[in-house]
């Protein structure tokens, strides 16, 4: 879209009015006011201007129930798990073992068994690089996209230290979406595993990854999908995907920090080796031979953040209560709305506008610097990323160093959107 000229963008700003306006009503429908008053940070001042948090990508904010079951686990619930017939230790079990089975039914798995906890997406990821990667031979491949975040590129790196690894790379149109026929031609019969993202977290491109695993598997190739960025906004039933592993954080989906779940399929998990060695992941130990537990434990050594686990389940109380379809319906006027403002700016670039899109907005405007833009919008309250977003190669491929990135989760309003716009229009003013 080219930058309006001054006669249509007052027609524009017209139709923007009544379209916001009509919007505004869309959020006193949805009744936003309940949903962020569960969130106390969005009351916060920052630089004396109200707090406008556009940067959900990096992490959301947390409702008061995950907040308040962090402090009565803390209070009255905390013992170690897993670790003998004391009631304190009992029932922070079955506070774990119950978010557990929460998850594993929220994204439809078979079995409690195929869900692990980790640290977060990024562990989740290494543990398949190190112990599945035990399967994988010299001058074996791996299929990646140019869109992955450095958790989906450096392990695979780092397993190349152990062995030859080759990875396949597949690269984007204009629009950020995913060369599908480059990706069919990279399978030959060294290609052992697929990792792709399911969302960008620059572009924001949905990509297709059910079509991607049906690919891979009619190539006898298993997939693991990085769903850190989806998971927070989309259902996702990892059965009818038929991904092999999945992984996710809980610092993204309204969760507490230090939290992360890798699904695996059980045939998988039970051929592959632990990832790490200690308490809680043995059935046997002696100096000779030591014999390991049953999933999903085996994967699990050591003592687990098991307060933030519980704290897990009410940030999917949350969700539940909203509805991902609210979610979804609400996020994707923000992302349309947003995106149509922006355009009308001039100067205004725009990276990643997949026909299907989760509500990410990666930009430039003219020769601004991205920390620049981003500086200026702080300096009005308004919270955004910048920098390469941990997607250097993605970078490159854009031939830029970096993009200012906003992000919307379910508490934005078009308020704040029109805020951001009007911010923005400053910006750009100075920056002409
Ligand atoms: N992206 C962002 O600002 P962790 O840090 O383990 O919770 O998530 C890592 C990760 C993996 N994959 C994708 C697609 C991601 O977006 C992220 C985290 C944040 O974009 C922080 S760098």
């Amino acid at each position: 879209m080219p930058p309006s000229s001054t006669a249509s963008k007052k027609g524009n700003n017209e139709a923007g009015r009544h379209q916001s306006a009509l919007l505004y009503i869309a959020d006193l429908i949805m009744d936003l006011t309940k949903i962020r008053e569960q969130f106390p940070i969005l009351e916060r001042k920052i630089k004396g201007k109200d707090l406008i948090y556009l940067d959900n990508t990096a992490t959301s904010q947390t409702p008061m129930r995950v907040v308040e079951a962090i402090e009565r686990m803390y209070t009255t619930t905390k013992a170690n798990v897993h670790r003998g017939v004391s009631s304190i230790s009992q029932e922070a079990t079955d506070l774990q073992e119950a978010t557990r089975r929460r998850v594993a039914q929220w994204i439809n798995a078979s079995s409690e068994q195929e869900i692990i906890f980790t640290r977060g997406t990024t562990e989740s990821i290494n543990l398949v690089a190190s112990s599945f990667g035990d399967f994988l031979e010299n001058g074996d491949e791996i299929i990646l996209t140019v869109m992955e975040h450095h958790a989906n590129i450096v392990p695979w790196q780092l397993l190349g230290r152990r062995k030859r690894i080759i990875l396949r790379v597949v690269p984007v149109n204009g629009r950020g979406e995913l060369d599908m026929n480059a990706y069919r031609s990279l399978f030959n019969e060294r290609t052992k595993l697929v990792s792709v993202c399911h969302v960008s977290n620059v572009l924001g491109t949905v990509n297709p990854i059910k079509e991607m695993i049906a690919t891979a598997h009619a190539n006898g190739v298993p997939v693991l999908i990085d769903g850190a960025q989806a998971v927070p906004h989309m259902k996702v039933d990892v059965r009818e995907l038929d991904a092999d592993f999945y992984a996710f954080s809980a610092h993204k989906m309204y969760g507490p920090t230090g939290i992360g779940v890798l699904y695996g399929k059980k045939k998988w998990l039970e051929m592959m080796p632990p990832y790490q060695g200690g308490g809680e992941m043995i059935a046997n130990v002696s100096f000779e031979h030591t014999t390991y537990a049953e999933l999903p434990f085996k994967f699990e050594a050591g003592t687990p953040d098991f307060v933030g686990i519980a704290a897990l389940d009410k940030a999917l109380d949350f969700i539940e209560e909203t509805g991902y379809d609210n979610i979804e319906a609400h996020e994707h006027k923000l992302l349309t709305y947003t995106t149509e403002r922006m355009m009308q700016i001039p100067g205004m670039r725009i990276f990643g506008t997949a026909a299907d899109k989760s509500a990410v907005i990666s930009f430039l405007i003219g020769k601004g610097h991205h920390y620049d833009i981003g500086m200026l919008l702080d300096t009005q309250g308004i919270e955004v990323r910048t920098g390469h977003h941990c997607a250097q190669p993605l970078m490159h491929a854009l031939g830029i160093e970096g993009t200012v990135r906003a992000s919307f989760a379910v508490y934005n309003t078009i308020e704040e959107a029109d805020k951001f716009i009007a911010a923005l229009e400053r910006v750009a003013a100075m920056l002409e």
